[in-house]
């Protein structure tokens, strides 16, 4: 059989004194940390939409990268992407995909013809998947592209768009259920609004809250196990996205009765652009038992915008990783590369690239990560920073013993207190420590 990239082997660990720049120099899948592989606690996903389709285009410029597979009619060019994802994943040790349906087989004139196409791409799916041992992380309905989703989609002021939604989310979970998906994601990207001016916003998040209702209850009807996911985002495309930031979705699915269903997808790039670090928004996730799956890139400090970078800084990378652990990391979820090379990366070769460096970052971050809890000393900082609840007055407020009087009557005996340093230099160092240190 042909290779679409015929000039890349297989990528295998060589270790960290390698320089073979098609190497994995921290990931080796089969190593035990934890009682678990590697390959097990981070779950790599390969993103369909950006590795097989991104182009490189931007608003000044068109393509730099060919992601024709070498054909040209419309379908011919969907097989070869499929072949070629496949062959990618297989050369880069990938073990989970993630799509949109519109990334899969091209959207037709009608949406029959779009289901077909997709029905067709889907076979092919399902045979390269048994091939090549491979699984569906999730999958998704681009809800977002077509110029009839202008205003939203679930949010759309026009009825007729909401159907249309409807119908496109239902072939969406059909397709991920015959592939065995293993979660569902809304990610709200024209969910929001540019002006109050002509926005109805009850009635649109209303609306919203129903098209998730009817696809879980969709879902479940047509067995599908898998988790649902929603990936917070505050702005681009739109404005203002309703989604905004983990808080706010964990509030609009409490509201709507729809937080027992629904889990979050966090990206680290949407962290950003919500004024969040990555690890803020897993640990708001955490904290409220919604922890489900990542989407991993990384933005830049002087843009603001989804750049999609490749998650290279292993910092992030092992304070996300410490977060995830604590979570109990991933169950169904995964850690999805949301991520594409940059528009001048745009050899074949630069997709591995960039693989291999997300990968190898994300390796070290779990290394370090437990590496950081084995050590025990910010967790014990922590620990000893709050102790003062676990006893006497703090035990008391922790227990819901204590009012407003008996807290008055213990301040006024007291007279004044004084508060205990972070010490958050400190615990930089010992970070740092931890990382480098011998
Ligand atoms: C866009 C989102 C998108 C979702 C899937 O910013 O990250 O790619 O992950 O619809
Ligand atoms: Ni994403
Ligand atoms: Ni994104």
């Amino acid at each position: 059989m042909s290779e679409f990239y015929p000039t890349i082997p297989k990528i295998r660990y060589e270790g960290s004194k390698s320089k073979n720049p098609l190497a994995f120099r921290f990931y080796n899948p089969e190593e035990v940390i934890a009682g678990k592989t590697m390959r097990d606690h981070l779950k790599f996903a390969m993103s369909y939409w950006h590795t097989m389709c991104a182009e490189g285009t931007d608003m000044f410029g068109s393509g730099t990268i060919n992601k024709k597979f070498g054909a040209v009619d419309v379908m011919e060019v969907a097989k070869n992407k499929a072949k070629a994802s496949f062959e990618l994943m297989d050369k880069l040790d990938i073990d989970y995909f993630c799509f949109h349906d519109r990334d899969i087989a091209p959207e037709g004139d009608t949406l029959a013809e779009s289901n077909e196409r997709l029905d067709e791409i889907a076979n092919l799916i399902e045979e390269l998947m048994k091939k090549y041992n491979k699984k569906l992380l999730w999958g998704t309905a681009n809800l977002f592209s077509n110029k009839r989703y202008m205003n939203g989609a679930g949010t759309s002021c026009e009825a007729d768009v909401f159907a249309f939604a409807a119908a496109q989310v239902k072939k969406a979970l059909e397709i991920t259920v015959r592939l065995g998906g293993e979660g569902y994601v809304f990610w709200g990207g024209r969910e929001g609004y540019e002006t109050l001016l002509n926005t109805d916003m009850a009635l649109e998040q209303d609306n919203m809250a129903k098209l998730m209702r009817m696809a879980v209850d969709y879902a479940r009807s047509i067995g599908f196990t898998g988790d649902f996911y929603i990936e917070p985002k505050p702005k681009e495309p739109m404005k203002h996205q309703y989604d905004f930031d983990v808080s706010t979705v964990i509030a609009f699915l409490r509201k709507y009765g729809l937080d027992k269903d629904f889990k979050m997808n966090v990206e680290a790039n949407h962290a950003t652009l919500a004024m969040h670090t990555f690890q803020h928004e897993l640990r708001v996730a955490s904290v409220n038992g919604m922890f489900g799956s990542v989407d991993a890139n990384r933005g830049d400090l002087l843009l603001g915008w989804d750049t999609d970078q490749f998650p290279t800084d292993v910092y992030d990378c092992t304070f996300a990783m410490y977060e995830i652990i604590k979570a109990g990391g991933f169950t169904k979820g995964g850690l999805n590369f949301d991520a594409k090379a940059r528009r001048a990366s745009n050899a074949p070769e630069d997709v591995f690239y960039s693989y291999i460096s997300g990968m190898d970052a994300f390796a070290l971050g779990l290394k370090m990560a437990y590496k950081m809890i084995d050590d025990g000393r910010i967790e014990g900082f922590v620990k000893d920073r709050y102790s003062s609840f676990k006893t006497g007055i703090g035990a008391m407020i922790v227990s819901g013993n204590a009012d407003m009087v008996k807290l008055e009557e213990y301040a006024l005996a007291k007279g004044d207190v004084q508060a205990l340093s972070g010490r958050q230099e400190y615990l930089e160092s010992i970070v740092n420590d931890i990382l480098f240190g011998q």
